[in-house]
């Protein structure tokens, strides 16, 4: 029996990848979106509000997904009691606000399924996301009671960013301190998810622990310093950080009589997306850089030394094969390409074949793709801008349209990436679109480097297998992604001298055009 089973708990979907380790297998790649979940009014992932900055979700979509997609795998016949282990990847970021119940798992009553059981032990009914902006106060005052940007960046890797989960924390504690006070423990989306599997609190890993604004980089431990500037009492409230391959115990026997796992199958901590995507396209060393097209678009790579971003952007996150990792993260990602899809009615393959049409460089045509409030730079009045033709920035060329929106994702990727110094000799690209052989010769030609595509799109639920198989001692990194992250033969993308030419002439045109557009140019919260 050689069966890992990578769980991965994203914005829009939660997804189920199964490697066989014995046989260089994938076993199974199946998902569950949220909009197959109406009741829980999440179709998109966040549930609808009228401030364009907060966005939150409602955790027990996260747990009725997870029931619906384990009984879709039973349904088609998988054997679940052949998983050796299991792990598993959240969206970053995002908090789950928790009782007392939850930490004491006997007396969690397993009430017919995960919503029934889970529900009552809500101290807050819902989920700050990542896609949340709505935190730019509580991110000046920790910078301040923390010393300034400086010691802020230093310490956790980065800068008090919105999304991230300690300004979330600090609100909510302003804005709600019944239920902080209610609050017996703050789970990120990965560890709590971890913890329903284990049917235990669960501890939250280095890699998205680092994603907090709390985590220490150099002690690998809550932070004092930062922490003190968050909340009251919240050392208190935060589940214990431990490395990313640390088991969290055997599955919760609710899995085991409800789906047939067996009893004992192991669980390894889960951590973030992009931790666990950089491990599923086999870039856990310094030398590959992963583009990844979900819901947002990431750039990022293992890093030899945590060096943060000068402009105050990027990140850095655990690694989980150890290390660190960059990231630089765009919340204009694939909800900017569907919008523009969506306004002038067209589908993905004409969405490709509008990009076929056009010439790169898009005859000085640009955009600025703010259609929601942005993290790189720090755009909080969401609005796109455009320079151009005349019909182009009157929105009634649809061609020109698509190709603005995807090269002005490619030029912020490249121009905002510059701070990581590692050298590169690889660019590997997943998530959604990078089913697109259009929108990868774009980032081609901008990168001027050969793109790899990887078999899979759902890298992040591969990597949380392949987290599974080594944290257990089914293999070492190596043997691993040589295995199941290989490029697929044909499948790479070259860039086109001519088209290099172009955007090397454009990109500085970009640049300015951004500089004014809109956007801070110093370091947020300065
Ligand atoms: C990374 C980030 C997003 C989320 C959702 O910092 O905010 O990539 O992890 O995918």
């Amino acid at each position: 029996m050689s069966w890992y089973l990578g769980l991965d708990s994203s914005t829009q979907s939660i997804s189920a990848v199964i490697v066989d380790v014995a046989a260089g297998r994938l076993v199974e790649d199946a998902s569950v979106s949220f909009s197959e979940l109406p009741e829980f009014k999440c179709p998109n992932g966040f549930l609808a509000g009228d401030d364009p900055l907060v966005r939150h979700a409602d955790p027990l979509v996260w747990l009725a997904g997870l029931d619906r997609l384990l009984q879709g795998l039973v349904d088609r016949g998988i054997d679940l009691s052949k998983v050796v282990a299991v792990s598993g990847s959240g969206q970053q970021h995002g908090t789950v606000y928790l009782t007392a119940g939850f930490l004491k798992p006997r007396a969690w009553v397993w009430a017919g399924d995960l919503v029934g059981t889970v529900r009552p032990m809500l101290a807050r009914p819902t989920a700050p996301i990542w896609m949340d902006s709505s935190t730019s106060e509580e991110c000046r005052e920790i910078t301040a009671a923390a010393g300034g940007v400086a010691p802020v960046q230093k310490t956790t890797g980065s800068p008090a960013i919105e999304r991230f989960s300690g300004p979330q924390i600090r609100r909510f504690w302003k804005r709600d301190p019944d239920g902080y006070r209610r609050t017996a423990v703050i789970h990120l989306v990965s560890s709590f998810m971890a913890s329903v599997l284990a049917g235990r609190s669960a501890p939250i890993d280095l890699g998205d622990g680092a994603g907090m604004n709390l985590l220490n980089l150099g002690t690998g431990a809550w932070d004092p310093g930062m922490i003190n500037a968050t909340a009251p009492d919240l050392a208190a409230r935060l589940p214990p950080v431990v490395p990313s391959h640390t088991e969290v115990g055997p599955i919760a026997e609710y899995f085991v009589r409800r789906y047939g796992f067996a009893r004992g199958t192991r669980v390894v901590a889960w951590s973030g997306d992009n931790p666990n995507s950089l491990i599923g396209v086999g870039g856990y060393a310094p030398g590959t850089a992963v583009i990844s097209l979900g819901t947002s678009h990431t750039y990022f790579a293992a890093m030899r030394r945590p060096t943060v971003d000068p402009a105050g952007y990027g990140h850095v996150f655990g690694n989980p094969a150890g290390g660190f990792m960059s990231l630089i993260c765009f919340k204009n990602g694939a909800l900017a390409q569907e919008e523009v899809r969506r306004r002038h009615q067209l589908s993905w393959k004409q969405f490709d074949d509008c990009l076929r049409r056009t010439p790169p460089g898009n005859a000085g045509n640009m955009m600025l793709p703010y259609f929601v409030a942005e993290t790189t730079p720090l755009v909080l009045t969401p609005g796109v801008v455009f320079t151009g033709s005349e019909t182009f920035r009157a929105g009634g060329d649809a061609d020109a349209m698509v190709r603005a929106v995807v090269e002005a994702q490619a030029y912020r990727m490249r121009l905002h990436s510059s701070w990581i110094a590692d050298r590169t000799d690889a660019v590997r690209v997943t998530g959604g679109a990078s089913v697109s052989r259009e929108v990868c010769q774009v980032l081609a030609d901008v990168f001027n480097a050969r793109l790899e595509r990887l078999e899979t799109e759902n890298s992040a639920g591969l990597g949380a297998a392949l987290r599974a198989a080594q944290a257990t001692g089914a293999g070492e990194w190596q043997r691993l992604t040589d295995a199941f992250c290989r490029p697929v033969a044909g499948q790479s993308v070259s860039p086109l001298a001519a088209n290099v030419e172009v955007y090397r002439r454009q990109l500085p045109a970009f640049e300015a055009f951004a500089r004014q557009g809109r956007g801070g140019q110093s370091l947020p919260h300065a």
